[in-house]
C-alpha cells in the first residue's frame, strides 16, 4: 500500500508491504529514495509500549466517559470563564483532516482562536516573512528547482540530517550540472562538509549578511530593474537599510560568495531553523526574500527562496489555518471579508474576530491561570518548549489537561484524561511537503487497543459542546472535501490555496489519490509577479540587524542524523541508535582548552533555570563561545534529557517562534572521576545514578541495553555489587561474579542466572580505559559455561573483531571497516562504498566518509 513518511518535510513516497517499508519509486519527492529514518520505519511498528486505552485521573475507562470528562471541563471553563479560557495546542504531525477539525472547533464554535500548534516553534517565522512580503504564505518553489539550480544556499539547514532526500537531489545537480553548494552555519554541520564554500557566520548573522548580498548585488550590476519595476514596491528603502549591515564575514569568503551570488540566476536559498529560530528571524527571512525579488530570482526553473518545512504535515497545517494568528485556508484576520467569507461557510455565527495566543504565551497563559482547559494532541511541549521546566510547572498546575499521544511522554505525566491516538500506519488522511505536495498517508495496518485518530476525538467534543451537525462526518475523505471547498470559496483568484478541484472527490478517489501540488493548474509561483496583495506587488521590507548583547556562551541546539524529535519513535529502534548514543556537549577546542575539559570529561552549563551537566564533545567544527547539543534526549535516555530545560522563552517579535539557537548559558568543568558502562538484558538506571553520575541509556542490537556513567562524585563501593547498586536496578535472584579493587576504583561485575549472562558492568577511574560495548556484547552472544570468571575479562575469550561504531545504518557498515578500505587504497566516498557497501543506502552518511578520507589521508602522508 501507498503511503507517505511520518517524518520530516520532503515527504517520501513509501510503500507498506507485509513487516517491510520502501521507497515508493513512483513518488515525485523521492523517487524510491529514503533516508535511514525512513528505512528503518517497519522497526517502529512495535505496539508493545503503545497507550491503548482512554483513562481519567489515572483510571481506565470507555471513550464515552472519557470524552464526557473531557468535555466537561471545556464546557465548565468556558461557561465560567468565556472561550479564551480555554485552547488546543497541536502539531505539525496532525494529518490535515486532523487539523482542519480541531481549528473548525476552536476557531468557528468555540469561538476563540486559542489553537496553536507545534509548528510555531518551526515555521511560524517563514509563514509571518511570507506573508509580509508575499501577501499571502506560499512557498515560491519546487524540488525541481534543486535540480535545476546552479548555487544552492543552504542557510541554517543541516539538510544533510533533517531533509536527506531532498539534500541528495542537490549533491546530484552537482554532479550533473556542476551545482555550487554553500553553507551558512556557524558551526561545521554534516551539510557544511560537502559545502563548496562553509560562511561561518556569527550566530544570528544571517540577516547581516542577506543584507549585505543585496548591497553587494546592487553594486555588481546584478539586479533585475525590470522585475523590480513591475512586480515589487519599496526598494529603496529596503537598499537603503540594506547598506547600513555590517556582515561581520572573513572578507574573502564573502567576496567569494557575493561573486557566485552576482553572477548566477538559477539561485535558490534554502533556510531552515538556524534562519527561523532567532528573535530576528522573520526580518532574516525578510532580507531572503529581497535579495530574491530584487535578482527576479523567484518562480524561475532552478531559482526561489525555499523554506523547508520541519514536519510531515507543517505545511498542511498551514494551509488548514492551524495557527492562532490566521483563521484557515490562507484566510486572516485582518480583513472583514475573510470574516464573513469564513463564518457563512461554516454556517459559524461564533467565528473569531482576533487572533489567539501563540505557543509561548500561551502556556505563559496556563501557567497564569488564565487557561482553564487545555487539549494537547500529536505533540510533547514538556520536552519541546523553551523554557521546559517552567512549561512542567504550567502542565501540572492546569486545572483540566487533556492529553492524545500514542506513548506515553513527560507531557502525558501530566494529563487528567489521556486518550490513546492511532499514529501513523493506523490513520487515513493528507499530508502536504514543503513544496506544496498533497499525499495521501494510509492506514495499512489496525491501531492497537481503543486507539483512535484525532479528527474523531475532535468531532466527539464538538457534539459534546452542542455542535455536532457541523462535525458530522464519517471518513476522513468527507473532511477533506469540506477543506478544499472552503480553500474555493468566494476566492475569485484572491488566495493562491486553491484545492477546490477536489471538493467533490469521491471516496475511491480519495482513497487512491497519488500525489498533488497545488496551485492545481501550474507549479511555480510569482514568475510573473502576481502577488496577493492588494496592487499585485511584493513588498520589500526595509531590514537591518540589531546589535545583539554578547553573552558568556551561546547554546545552540538541533538535531542528530537518526533521530526525530522526542524520540517516541526513533528511540525504540536499537539500529538508530548506533550512529549517536548518548547526549553530548559539543564545544570549541579553545573553549575546552580554557576550560580544561578532555574529550568525554563533564561540563556543566547551566542558564537561569536549571543546570545540565554533559560529557563534552570536542569538535573543531564548532565556533568559539558557542556550544552545540542535540534536542532529542529526554530523562528517559538519560540524566542530561531534556535541553530545553536550559533554553529561554525568548521569541521573535513579529512571528513568536522561539529563539531556540541562541540561549545564554555559563559553563563550568566539573570534576570526572570514574567512567562505567554497563550492558545489559533486563537492569534499567537506578534513581541514585543521577546523584553519582551523568548516565545514558540506549538500547542495542539483540535487546541489550547499553548504559553509560560519567562520575562526579566519588563511588563509595567495596565491591562490584555495591557500586552496581549504586547506578543499576539489579535482577532479583541472579549469581554475581564480583571483581573489586577498590583503591584503584576498579570495580568489575557480572550477573548471571540460569539463562545465562544479564548483565556485565565495568567501573574505572577516569583515567583507564573502559572496555569496547562491541567486546561486552559479544559475551552475551557466546554460549556460557556458568559463571566463567573470563567474563570479567571485559573482551570475548577468542579474540575477534569487533564491529566498532556504525557509520552506516542502512548497510550496517562499521567504523573499522571503512578505515580498512581507506587503508587498502579507496580515495573517495564513492570507492569505499564500493568496498564495503557503505554510504550507497541513503547516502545520509556520505559526509562522515568524507571526514574519514581527509582526516585518515592527512594521518597517513
Ligand atoms: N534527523 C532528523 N531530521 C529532521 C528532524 C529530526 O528531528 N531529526 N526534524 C524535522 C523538523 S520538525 C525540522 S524543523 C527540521 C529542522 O532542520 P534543520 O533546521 O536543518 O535542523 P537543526 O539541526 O534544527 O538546525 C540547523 C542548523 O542551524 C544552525 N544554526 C544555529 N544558529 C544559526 C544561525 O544563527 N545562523 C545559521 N545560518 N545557522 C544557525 C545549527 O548549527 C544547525 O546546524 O528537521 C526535520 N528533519
Ligand atoms: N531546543 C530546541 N527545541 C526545539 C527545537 C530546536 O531546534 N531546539 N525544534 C522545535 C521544532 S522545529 C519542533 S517541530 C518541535 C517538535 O517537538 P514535539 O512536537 O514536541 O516533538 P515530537 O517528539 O515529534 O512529539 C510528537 C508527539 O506526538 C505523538 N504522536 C505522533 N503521532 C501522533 C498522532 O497522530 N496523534 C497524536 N495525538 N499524537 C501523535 C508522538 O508520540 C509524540 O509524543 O521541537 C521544537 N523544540
Ligand atoms: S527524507 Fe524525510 S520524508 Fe524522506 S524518508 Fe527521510 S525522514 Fe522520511
Ligand atoms: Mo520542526
Amino acid at each position: 500500500m501507498n503511503t507517505t513518511c511520518p517524518y520530516c518535510g520532503v515527504g517520501c513516497g513509501l510503500i507498506a508491504g507485509e513487516g517491510t517499508i520502501a521507497g515508493d519509486p513512483a513518488h515525485p519527492a523521492n523517487r524510491g529514495r529514503l533516508c535511514v529514518k525512513g528505512a528503518k520505519l517497519a522497526a517502529t511498528l512495535d505496539d508493545r509500549e503503545r497507550l491503548r486505552t482512554p483513562m481519567v485521573g489515572g483510571r481506565e475507562t470507555s471513550w464515552s466517559a472519557a470524552l464526557d470528562a473531557a468535555a466537561d471541563g471545556f464546557a465548565r471553563a468556558i461557561a465560567a470563564h468565556g472561550p479564551d479560557s480555554v485552547a488546543f495546542y497541536v502539531s505539525g504531525q496532525f494529518l490535515t483532516e486532523d487539523y482542519y477539525v480541531a481549528n473548525k472547533l476552536m476557531k468557528g464554535f468555540i469561538g476563540s482562536a486559542n489553537i496553536d500548534t507545534n509548528s510555531r516553534l518551526c515555521m511560524a517565522s517563514a509563514v509571518a516573512a511570507h506573508r509580509r512580503c508575499f501577501g499571502e504564505d506560499l512557498v515560491p518553489g519546487i524540488y525541481e528547482d534543486f535540480d535545476e539550480a546552479e548555487l544552492i544556499i543552504f542557510a541554517g539547514s543541516n539538510a544533510a540530517w533533517c531533509h536527506p532526500v531532498l539534500f541528495q537531489r542537490a549533491l546530484a545537480a552537482r554532479a550533473t550540472r556542476g551545482t555550487r553548494i554553500v553553507v551558512i552555519d556557524p558551526r561545521r554541520s554534516a551539510t557544511a562538509e560537502f559545502a563548496d564554500l562553509h560562511l561561518a557566520v556569527r550566530p544570528r548573522g544571517d540577516l547581516a549578511l542577506f543584507c549585505a548580498l543585496l548591497a553587494a548585488c546592487a553594486d555588481r550590476g546584478a539586479l533585475d530593474r525590470d522585475y523590480i519595476a513591475r512586480h515589487t514596491a519599496g526598494f529603496g528603502a529596503a537598499l537603503a537599510a540594506a547598506r547600513q549591515a555590517e556582515h561581520g564575514i572573513d572578507p574573502a569568503a564573502f567576496e567569494t560568495l557575493a561573486g557566485w551570488v552576482a553572477a548566477t540566476p538559477r539561485m535558490v536559498t534554502a533556510f531552515s531553523q538556524g534562519v527561523n529560530q532567532s528573535e530576528t528571524a522573520t526580518d532574516a527571512i525578510g532580507a531572503i526574500l529581497n535579495l530574491h525579488l530584487a535578482t527576479g530570482r523567484i518562480g524561475r526553473p532552478g531559482a526561489g527562496p525555499f523554506s523547508l518545512t520541519g514536519q510531515p504535515n507543517a505545511m498542511g497545517g498551514r494551509e488548514a489555518g492551524g495557527l492562532a494568528n490566521q483563521l484557515a485556508a490562507h484566510l486572516g484576520f485582518d480583513d472583514p471579508d475573510d470574516h464573513a467569507t469564513l463564518s457563512e461557510f461554516w454556517g459559524a455565527p461564533n467565528l473569531v474576530r482576533r487572533p489567539g495566543l501563540k505557543a509561548v504565551d500561551l502556556f505563559r497563559a496556563v501557567a497564569d491561570g488564565k487557561i482553564r482547559a487545555l487539549w494537547i494532541a500529536g505533540t510533547n511541549p514538556a520536552e519541546s518548549l523553551p523554557a521546559s521546566l517552567d512549561v512542567r510547572d504550567a502542565l501540572s498546575r492546569c486545572p483540566h489537561l487533556v492529553v492524545a499521544d500514542c506513548w506515553p511522554t513527560a507531557t502525558t505525566a501530566h494529563a487528567h484524561v489521556l486518550l490513546p491516538a492511532a499514529g501513523w500506519s493506523e490513520k487515513d488522511g493528507t499530508v502536504t511537503n514543503s513544496e506544496r505536495m498533497i499525499s495521501r498517508q494510509r492506514a495499512f495496518r489496525p491501531a492497537p487497543g481503543a486507539a483512535r485518530p484525532d479528527w474523531w476525538m475532535f468531532a466527539e467534543l464538538a457534539r459534546r459542546l452542542g455542535h455536532g451537525a457541523a462535525f458530522a462526518w464519517d471518513v476522513p475523505a468527507a473532511i477533506f472535501r469540506e477543506h478544499a471547498a472552503l480553500s474555493a470559496f468566494r476566492n475569485f483568484g484572491r488566495r493562491r490555496f486553491n484545492i477546490g478541484g477536489l471538493a467533490a472527490i469521491p471516496d475511491d478517489d480519495y482513497d487512491a489519490m497519488r500525489p498533488l501540488r497545488w496551485p492545481l493548474a501550474g507549479d511555480r509561483l510569482f514568475a510573473e509577479g502576481n502577488f496577493p496583495t492588494p496592487d499585485g506587488r511584493a513588498r520589500f521590507v526595509a531590514v537591518s540587524p540589531l546589535r545583539h548583547a554578547r553573552t558568556d556562551f551561546t547554546l545552540n541546539t538541533g538535531r542528530l542524523r537518526d533521530q526525530w524529535h522526542t524520540m517516541t519513535r526513533t528511540g525504540r529502534v536499537a539500529e538508530l541508535m548506533a550512529h549517536q548514543d548518548a547526549a553530548t556537549l559539543e564545544l570549541a577546542p579553545t573553549d575546552a582548552a580554557r576550560l580544561g575539559v578532555l574529550p568525554g570529561d563533564l561540563v556543566a552549563a547551566g542558564s537561569e533555570g536549571a543546570r545540565i551537566v554533559f560529557p563534552a564533545a570536542i569538535s573543531p567544527g564548532q565556533c568559539e563561545g558557542s556550544v552545540f547539543a542535540a534536542i532529542h534526549w529526554t530523562a528517559a535516555q538519560g540524566s542530561a534529557g531534556s535541553v530545553n530545560r536550559l533554553t529561554v522563552p525568548a521569541t521573535d517579535p513579529i512571528s513568536g517562534q522561539p529563539a531556540f539557537k541562541h540561549s545564554p548559558v555559563r559553563l563550568a568543568a566539573v570534576p570526572t572521576l570514574w567512567r562505567a558502562i554497563a550492558i545489559g538484558r533486563a537492569a534499567s538506571c537506578a534513581m541514585a545514578a543521577g546523584k553519582q553520575a551523568v548516565w545514558s541509556q540506549a538500547l542495542r542490537p539483540g535487546g541489550l541495553a547499553l548504559s553509560r556513567f560519567t562520575g562526579f562524585a566519588p563511588l563509595a563501593a567495596r565491591s562490584a555489587v555495591d557500586a552496581a547498586r549504586w547506578l543499576l536496578e539489579l535482577p532479583e535472584g541472579a549469581e554475581f561474579l564480583d571483581y573489586a579493587d577498590p583503591t584503584r576504583g576498579v570495580f568489575r561485575l557480572a550477573v548471571l542466572d540460569r539463562a545465562g549472562v544479564q548483565l556485565l558492568l565495568h567501573v574505572a577511574p577516569a583515567e583507564l580505559a573502559l572496555p569496547d560495548p562491541e567486546a561486552l556484547e559479544a559475551l552475551f552472544a557466546a554460549p556460557q559455561a556458568g559463571a566463567d570468571p573470563t567474563l570479567l575479562l571485559g573482551q570475548p575469550a577468542r579474540a575477534t573483531a569487533t564491529r566498532g561504531r556504525q557509520v552506516c545504518v542502512c548497510n550496517a557498515v562499521a567504523e573499522p571497516a571503512i578505515r580498512a578500505a581507506i587503508r587498502a587504497g579507496c580515495r573517495s566516498v564513492e570507492a569505499i562504498g564500493a568496498a564495503t557497501g557503505a554510504g550507497t543506502g541513503c547516502g545520509s552518511c556520505h559526509s562522515e566518509l568524507k571526514g574519514f578520507l581527509r582526516h585518515d589521508l592527512v594521518a597517513a602522508e
